[in-house]
């Protein structure tokens, strides 16, 4: 099997990580989103939705989007779960990764679009949608901030795909100059924290 991927993309980083976290070696094919390689006749033949990253099975069965790949993996490998250990627990990472994707990574990834025209021969980027994404962001830092004052990782104790995710989002949010500052504390400690961790260079 392997994953279709570009290196510098946070997706595919999100599975990087998180198969270092299970110790897991994969084979990684190279796509060049840059170029449009992912839009070829080929690449669509394979994953429809053009987006990286994508798992190709040994029989050729080809699985997109990053959690449901983490999922495949987590059921394959279940031991050091990273998707929650009891019914509560596998509920409450649900809920961080779905608020980070939607409130966090998801406002980075239309900030980034919108305001540098990185896709502009395949989308039209809108700039004002680019800078509010960008705004409504930096506002989520306050949140996540307070509820990292009461807790090691974002459920407890418990480092899980929630972490990932948002570690990628705020790596990845560096290109467009948004990062958290010093007011954010403790966010800030999470962060220190997570990226202290050898999968981090994942
Ligand atoms: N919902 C997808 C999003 C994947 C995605 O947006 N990937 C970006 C790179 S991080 C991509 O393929 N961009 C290329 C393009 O839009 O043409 C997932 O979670 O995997």
């Amino acid at each position: 099997m392997k994953i279709y991927q570009t290196h510098k993309a946070p997706n595919p980083r999100r599975v990087r990580v998180f198969l270092a976290e299970k110790g897991i070696e994969m084979d990684y094919v190279e796509v060049d989103i840059a170029a449009g390689e992912n839009l070829s006749p080929a690449m669509r033949a394979k994953n429809p939705t053009t987006k990286i990253p994508f798992l190709e099975l040994d029989d050729g069965t080809c699985l997109g989007e990053t959690l449901a790949i983490c999922r495949y993996f987590e059921e394959l490998h279940p031991e050091n779960p990273l998707m929650g250990r009891t019914p509560l627990e596998k509920a409450q990472v649900e809920m961080w990764h779905r608020r980070i994707e939607f409130h966090f990574m998801l406002p980075i990834g239309m900030c980034f679009q919108h305001t540098t025209g990185y896709f502009k021969d395949r989308m039209t980027p809108v700039e004002e949608w680019g800078k509010e994404s960008g705004k409504n962001a930096i506002a989520y830092f306050d949140e996540l901030n307070e509820h990292l004052k009461e807790s090691t990782y974002l459920v407890g104790d418990y480092f899980s795909i929630a972490d990932i995710v948002l570690l990628c989002a705020i790596d990845f949010a560096r290109v467009v100059q948004i990062r958290p500052s010093d007011e954010h504390s403790h966010l800030l400690a999470w962060y220190e924290r997570v990226s202290a961790r050898p999968s981090y260079s994942a």
